[in-house]
């Protein structure tokens, strides 16, 4: 468990790992994993007005303009309140990282290095609960019940952003938009980055890397 509150940014491109690694930090160490991309897929599921705006965008590999999505990750913050978290999928580009420095102090950016090659074959295999942003991976992480959630019963479905054109194009944009904001937390000295073809391989250094600035 925490003893501070930590705020932590996870980057990394798509299918990297982000949400698996999320989910197994605040698993271990208590602390909300906020997703950007579960929360726009919570609205499309919902056709709520921030659904309606973003579906197109993110169907086509697209960043869904940085108003709605600055203003939708603010809110959530506030929310959470006084907790540890970590950010996944937001900031997105120079202008959202801006945003947000000027209302949080972030505490460590933590960036995923896992080869292009490794994420074309992973994001093949993934299944998700939409919902509740549950995510599977034939041969990886198989649902109980082949194509349905362990916790609902109910049945998964692919992203439409994983159809392969989709991602190459995201792959793309990632180098084009993150690559800055990599350098932008590095000049503050907060970026920690892990490298890996696996999870598992990542996950023991992450560890060392948590309890030394958990407990620091
Ligand atoms: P998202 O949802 O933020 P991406 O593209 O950043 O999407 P994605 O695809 O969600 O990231 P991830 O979270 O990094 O990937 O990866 P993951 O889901 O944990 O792992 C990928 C798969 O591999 C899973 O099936 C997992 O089980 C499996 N896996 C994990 N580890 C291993 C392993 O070791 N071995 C194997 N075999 N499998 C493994 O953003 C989506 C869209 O939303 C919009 C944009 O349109 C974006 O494209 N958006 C924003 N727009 C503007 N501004 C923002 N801030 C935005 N944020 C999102
Ligand atoms: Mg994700």
């Amino acid at each position: 468990m925490y003893t501070k509150i930590f705020r932590a940014v996870i980057i990394g491109a798509p299918g990297s790992g982000k949400g698996t690694i999320s989910e197994l930090i605040c698993k271990n160490h208590g602390c909300v994993h906020i997703s950007t991309g579960d929360i726009l897929r919570q609205n499309i599921i919902k056709n709520t007005e921030l659904g309606k705006k973003a579906k197109q965008y993110i169907a086509e590999g697209k960043l869904v303009p940085d108003a709605i999505v600055t203003k939708t990750m603010l809110a959530r913050i506030t929310e959470v309140g006084n907790r540890s978290y970590i950010l996944d999928g937001f900031p997105r580009n120079i202008a959202q990282a801006e945003a947000l420095s000027a209302r949080e102090q972030i505490d460590a950016v933590i960036t995923l290095d896992v080869p292009h090659s490794v994420i074309i074959d992973r994001v093949k295999n993934r299944w998700i609960h939409a919902p509740s942003g549950r995510v599977y991976n034939i041969g990886f992480k198989n649902p109980k019940v082949p194509g349905k959630d362990d916790v609902t019963g109910e049945p998964l479905m692919q992203r439409e952003d994983d159809k392969p054109h989709v991602v190459a194009k995201r792959l793309e944009l990632y180098d084009e938009v993150m690559n800055p904001v990599i350098a932008w937390y590095e000049k503050q000295g907060l970026v920690a980055t892990f490298k890996g073809k696996k999870t598992k391989e990542i996950w023991p250094m992450m560890e060392l890397f948590l309890n030394d600035r958990i407990n620091a």
